[in-house]
Formats: structure tokens, sequence, C-alpha cells
């Protein structure tokens, strides 16, 4: 059996290099001797995508024949990343790709490089939904992603001078390797205009459209069980060019209705952090919503004939209030375009659609000026009025509405118009009862939900960490990547001689890994035994870099001060962008920058304590820097982080967690085991109650030297002294105002992190924690939470692709 499998791997790979070459030849037109890295990592792409798509068919077929019901994910961003390892893995194909490769004198991981990440998102939210997607077809459940197919993703960041500088970033550029163009599936969608009234019917006379066109990406599971599909919708104009205005010498003008409507899909917003109303935001959501409703309805009516099945065949997700007006365009596409009682139309758009809310930050929740709404979507805004008056009829004292000040509120109006709201994590979902929905959870209180977030062990576990996961598979077998519950098989063998000295030493590879990697990229020498301590997510203020930051500082001196104290060599290392528009998170990536530079440069500390900035956070840094951390740095103000995934992320790959009662930490912490899990700070509640005492941060500085002192060094310029005042915004609102608690948590964190010192000390003891956060974290995999949503929302069943015979 062993010489006959070899023998089908060697047709595998002999089949996958004629496929690599004939993709090269006859695809992209090259000969072997002229091509360049990129068309033999296009080629190879085409050649498995090709294995893709037999598996997509039959899952569609299937899904077609069952009847059953298919899952809409909606959403403004997938934060895909790269996608050639991932097929290639699900498809069990990495050694005949390597093999092929090989025997065409090519090495599979510069090829693996050469792939663009496709960052059409900012990051938790569209990250979330790409591990859906993966997760999705894993489990078998039949579902489409619906998104946008923006021409550029999120921006390129570099540093200047220590200064974030955003280019603008271009995957397109090259030719996209993974999707199918669909020219036959395209919408018209409108806009603007106004409504009619003819015998007691709205008629809406829109004045401009667009056109939507579908772009087709397939999500292939773990072992190619299943396969389901990313649709993801390019903007083109309704009629192109103009060619009587060309020919009358007019060029440009000839081009401008097209350059218009593209507009719609050229860019990703770049700003998670406050709604700024912007009017092609609006037009870019509904245009996005609007034919994603379109194509669902398509499909339901080519297999269906009685409009009120629908509830029972299209379950449909709103990943945030982003897709929000999907509530009154189904409406009005049931009740204007097909003629369904309003009423009707209202409780059955509810029963298909159900909204998940990522965060509770006020400014972060939409609002829309209601005359916008009017002006952009005049139909829409009367239907949104009648929905809020439906709904206020519900209540015994109008207490609730989506209209308030002029504005719509979205976060209202999709919870109205769902008929399940969930929050991320068990302390959001409280948090979402008790606050912002709190009336309107009164009002509904089997409404809301929770759906703790998870990640794809594939991508997260599997792929990124090949020294961890071979140990893994190597102990319990390969059960554990589509059941990641089985990690807690591994405990029993903790006792085992060799099975932690394995484990750290695929830690300590790692770590050697990404040493070489900060000295050739970076000009960074580090101390590969050293404590990676790393914090990698957006720059925000609730996440509170600046805390590590002033953490670091004061260690910094406190080492200089006595090097000789027996300190544990640390490694601080951030990533992460600031969105363009946010100035105080701007400072803070300055800040960092400058304080690493200092840092770097002393050499009576350098034994100790090192600090990296890398540029450009994005999918694929993430994948090198999860498997070699030590710490986790999950240090949010209690009650601000919903959910938090990278926290999942490390745990799975055997870092520890330094961290505060949010978001998902909590329920980390529960089961990893509160000795495994460096907690500190203030919980939610003690959170409210210390804004309330008046002059919190200025007591907290008084009674912290180190907070002081680390402080006062900024304040006085030590970090910038071609320009000493440069952070008197930062300092002055830590001392002043402080809304994050910064100075108030400091003093815990900075005692949590010399507990931290001293039990890295031991290693023998921080392998086992370690372990054990591997082999307890299982829960947080997205197939679990995917179920979760499947069982308790969507009501959907899972589906097998008939086996052959
Ligand atoms: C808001 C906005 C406002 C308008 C402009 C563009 C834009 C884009 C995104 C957002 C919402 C960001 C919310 C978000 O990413 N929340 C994160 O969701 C993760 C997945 O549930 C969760 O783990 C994080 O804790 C949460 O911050």
């Amino acid at each position: 059996p062993v010489a006959s499998a070899l023998e089908g791997d060697l047709v595998t790979s002999a089949d996958l290099r004629d496929s690599i070459l004939r993709h090269l030849t006859y695809d992209l037109g090259k000969e072997p001797e002229m091509a360049e890295i990129h068309d033999w990592r296009i080629a190879l792409s085409l050649a498995l995508r090709e294995r893709i798509v037999d598996h997509w068919f039959a899952s569609m077929r299937t899904a077609r024949h069952s009847g059953a019901k298919r899952v809409y994910y909606l959403s403004m961003e997938f934060l895909i990343g790269r996608l050639l390892e991932d097929s290639m893995v699900n498809l069990g194909l990495e050694e005949a790709a390597d093999r092929a490769l090989t025997d065409l004198g090519l090495n599979l991981q510069d090829i693996l490089a050469d792939e663009p990440d496709a960052a059409l998102g900012n990051g938790g939210l569209g990250r979330l939904a790409a591990c859906f997607m993966e997760s999705l077809a894993t489990v078998g459940c039949p579902a489409f992603g619906y998104g946008i197919r923006y021409e550029h993703g999120l921006f390129k960041q570099r540093f200047v001078q220590g200064r974030q500088v955003e280019e603008p970033e271009d995957w397109l550029q090259q030719r996209p390797a993974w999707e199918f163009e669909r020219s036959d599936i395209a919408f018209k969608l409108c806009f603007g205009g106004e409504v009619s009234e003819d015998g007691g019917k709205a008629v809406w006379h829109p004045e401009e459209a667009v056109v939507a066109k579908a772009y087709d990406t397939p999500i292939i599971s773990w072992q190619g069980r299943w396969a389901n599909t990313l649709r993801l919708w390019s903007a083109r104009p309704l009629h192109g060019f103009d060619l009587e205005r060309f020919n009358r010498g007019e060029f440009a003008a000839a081009a401008e209705p097209e350059a218009l409507a593209r507009t719609i899909s050229r860019v990703l917003y770049p700003d998670d952090t406050t709604e700024q109303g912007k009017e092609l935001r609006l037009k870019q959501e509904f245009f996005f919503t609007a034919a994603s409703l379109r194509d669902i309805l398509r499909r339901f009516e080519a297999e269906h004939d009685n409009l009120r099945l629908l509830p029972q065949k299209a379950a449909i997700q709103l990943n945030d209030t982003h897709p929000a007006i999907a509530g009154p365009e189904m409406v009005r596409l049931l009740h204007d375009e097909r003629g369904m009682e309003l009423d009707e139309a209202i409780v059955t758009a509810r029963a298909c659609l159900s909204y998940t809310n990522h965060t509770l930050m006020p400014e972060a929740l939409e609002r829309w000026p209601e005359h916008l709404m009017h002006r952009l979507l005049p139909r829409h805004m009367q239907l949104i009025e009648r929905i809020d008056a439906a709904h206020a009829v519900k209540q015994p004292t109008r207490q609730v509405s989506a209209l308030e000040h002029g504005e719509v509120k979205m976060g209202e109006l999709a919870f109205m118009m769902a008929h399940k709201v969930n929050g991320v994590s068990a302390l959001h979902t409280e948090l979402m009862k008790s606050t912002v929905f709190a009336e309107l959870h009164r009002l509904h209180p089997d409404r809301i939900v929770n759906q703790t977030n998870g990640v794809t062990p594939r991508r997260w576990v599997l792929s990124a960490n090949r020294r961890l996961s071979a140990l893994i598979t190597d102990t319990i077998g390969e059960g554990w990547v589509d059941d990641l519950e089985q990690l807690e098989q591994l405990e029993p063998y903790f006792g085992d001689a060799g099975f932690l000295d394995r484990y750290a030493a695929a830690k300590r590879e790692n770590k050697a890994d990404l040493s070489n990697w900060l000295a050739t990229e970076m000009d960074l020498k580090v101390d590969p035994t050293a404590l990676f301590d790393v914090q990698i997510k957006r720059i925000h203020e609730y996440k509170r870099q600046h805390m590590n930051l002033l953490e670091t500082i004061a260690l910094w001196k406190e080492i200089a001060a006595n090097p000789d104290a027996g300190w544990t060599p640390r490694v601080k290392i951030f990533a992460g962008k600031a969105a363009p528009g946010y100035v105080f998170a701007k400072e803070i990536v300055h800040l960092i920058n400058e304080v690493a530079a200092v840092i770097n440069a002393d050499p009576v500390t350098a034994p100790y304590l090192k600090v990296a900035f890398l540029p450009n956070y994005n999918v694929t840094l993430a994948e090198r820097l999860i498997p070699a951390a030590d710490l986790s740095e999950q240090i949010s103000t209690a009650g601000k982080e919903a959910s938090g995934t990278g926290n999942m992320k490390f745990a799975l790959n055997g870092a520890l967690t330094v961290g505060t009662l949010d978001g998902a930490n909590v329920e980390i912490r529960e089961r990893v085991g509160e000795e495994n899990f460096f907690l500190f700070g203030m919980t939610a509640d003690e959170v409210i109650a210390r804004r309330e005492v008046p002059g919190h941060a200025a007591q907290a500085i008084e009674a912290d030297a180190r907070l002081a002192g680390a402080l006062a060094d900024i304040g006085e310029g030590r970090f910038s002294p071609d320009d000493p005042g440069r952070y008197h915004g930062v300092t002055g609102n830590l001392s002043h105002h402080d809304y994050f608690l910064v100075c108030s948590d400091f003093t815990a964190y900075w005692e949590a992190q010399r507990r931290i010192d001293a039990a890295f000390a031991d290693q023998n003891a921080w392998m086992r924690m370690a372990a054990i956060n591997t082999a307890r974290s299982g829960w947080f995999s997205s197939d679990r939470a995917i179920r979760g949503y499947m069982a308790d929302i969507w009501n959907a069943e899972a589906l097998e692709v008939p086996g052959p015979g």
C-alpha cells in the first residue's frame, strides 16, 4: 500500500506539473523560459483552481437538489489575505505541488511569498468574515458570501521618519488568479429621484443607475469536501463609453460616466473608528446589499414560486449594520415590486434577516442623516419611517425609534428588521442587552443571542504553524484539524518524556525564524531566546498600545538604572495601522517608532530590551508573528473590545495572554484556567465607576512614580529632541482626560508584566502553561461558531457531496 500511495502521489504531481505548464502556456501566453515568478504563481493557482471547480459544481448541485436552506453572509469587508496556500492545503495537494515545482526548477515557498494579500477589510470584522467563509465550506453549510470587489483594498503603511504614510494598495495589478468574472450576472441599481403615488402604490422614479457585476471566488473546505462561493460586486456604468462625445474630441468627458460609476467599488473605507456619514459610503452599502438581495431573490424564484417560503430557504446574515439597508430594500422588493402586503413583507423580511453587532463604541455606530438617505434612497426613507412606525405600535410608550435628531440609526433599524441579533462574545452580548440595545431588548427579550467568535484552524494553526501542527498530528492524529476540541487529547501527553520538549522546540524554532527575519527585513538584532511580547491589531485608544508603550519606557528606565538585577530579556513587538484621519492614533504610531529608536540604540539595556514596530501589518504578517509569540497583549479597556479574534489565534499557538476581562478574553481565561492567563486591570463595571472619580488620571500618576517618570520623559521630549513638545497632545490627554483609563490600569499592568518576567524565567513551567493554552483553546474554532449560527439563528443544515458510486 505504501508503494501504491507513493505512485499515486507521483501521478498527481506529474499531472499538476502538466497543468501548471498548460496554464502558463495557453492562459498566460508565456514560454517557460520567459516566465517570471508571478507567472508561475498564477499558473499554479489556475492549476489548483481547476481542481476546485468540480467540487464546487458538485456542492452547488447538491444544494440545489436537496432544497436545503442557503445561508447568505453579507459583509462590507472580507479580509482574506493570501489564498494559494489555503487552497493547496485544503485540497491536500501540497506535496504534489512541491514536487511539481521542484521538477520545474522552482521553489514552492518563493511562489507562495509572491502572492499579494487580498486586503478587502480593515481588521477584526473583515477577518472574521474570511474565517467564516472557510468554516461554512468545511462544515458543509451551503452558503454565499456577498461583498464588494474593491479595486483598492486597505492602504499600505510605510514609516517615514517614524510617521505613518499611507500608500494605495493595488492587489488587482496582477491578474487575479482565483475569481471568475460573471458578465452574465449583473443587476441595475438605482439612486436618487423621487417617489410618486399611483392608485395607492408607491412608484420610485430614480435619476441615476449603475450596474453591479459579479465576480465569484470558490471557497474550498478542508479536504475538498464542499465548496461555496464568495461573490463580490464590481460597479460598472449602465451606458459605457460616450462615442458621440469622443468623436467630437471630448476624450476625457467621453470616459466620464464610466469613471463615475466605477467610483462606487473603487476603494475600501479605511476608517473603522468614527462614522462620518459620507455619501459614497452609503452608496457602497446600498450597492452591494441591493445587488445581493436581487441575486438571492432570483435564485429563490428560479426554484420556488411561493414567496412565503422565502424564510425557509434563505438566511441572510448582516455583518454589522453596513448592509442594514437590506431591511427596507427587502420590504421594497416584496411589497412594491411583488405586491406582497406591507405588513407581511415586513414579517417575511424579518424572518430571513439577522444582524451581528461588532462594536458598542458610540462613535462607530452608524447613523445617516435623514436628508441624505432621502436624497439618495427616497423610497427607502419612506419605508424606514413605516418600519419605525410599525415598531412603535408595539410599545406602550414610544421609547425606541430608529429616527432621532434628523438621523437614521442603523443599529436600531437592523435590530427591528432582524429575527435574531447577536453579539460576538458572552460579555459583549450582555453589554448589548444592558446598554446600547437595553430598550429594544426589553421589548424583544428573545431576540439577542450570543455567538462567540472563532478562527479557522486550517489557516491559523495548520498552515501558519507547521512545527506545532506536526507535533499535534504525531501525538493525536489529524482529526483535530476539523474537530479542534480534540486538542484536549494532548494534555495526557504532557507528562511523557519528550512531548513538552518538542513543544518547546517548535516554539524555539519559530522564534529563531522570526529573529532571522527581523535581522534581514528590519535590520534589528534580537535575542531569539528572549520573551517575545506581541501586540498586533489596529491602533486604537481603546486597545491601549500606549499603555504597553508606557510600560516599555518604564521598564527600560528601570533596567538602565539597575542593569544587573537579573532581568528577563524581552522583545516588544508592535504592528498595526492607524486610520488615516485618526490623529491621536497616528501620534501613537509616531511615538512607538521614536521610543523604539531610542531604546534600541541603548547599549546598556540592549541585552534585555528591544522594541520592534513592524510596518504594514496584514494577514500574512500575522501568520508569521503569531506562531513565534510567547506573550499575547489583549489589554483593552474592559467593556470596549467586543470579542477579539487575535487573542484566540495566540492562545491556540501557545502564547500566554496578558489581558483584561474584556471580550472573549473572559472565555479564553475560563477555558485555559486562571493559572494559565495573566489577568490584570479593572472590570467593565469598575471602569464605569472609575470614570466618575474626579481627577482619576492625576491620582493614578501621583501614586505611581514609574508611570509619572515615563509620562514626564515623553512630555519633556526625550524621544523627540527635534520637537520636544510633539507629544503634549498625548501626555495632556492621558494626564487630564484619560477616557480609556490607561493611567488607572497602569500599575496593575506593570505588576502583571513583572509576574510574567518571573514566570518566563522557569522555562519548563512556562512551556507547560503554553501547551495548556493550545490544548484547551479548541472551542475557539470558527467551525464551532458557524455551527452555533446554524443552530440558533439560521436554522440551516449541513450537506454532504455524494461520494463516488
Ligand atoms: C465601522 C465602520 C464605521 C464606518 C466606516 C467603516 C467602518 C468599518 C468597520 C466598522 C466596524 C468595526 C467593528 C469591528 O471591526 N469590530 C471588531 O469585530 C471583531 C469581530 O467580531 C471583534 O473581534 C473585535 O473585538 C471588534 O472590535
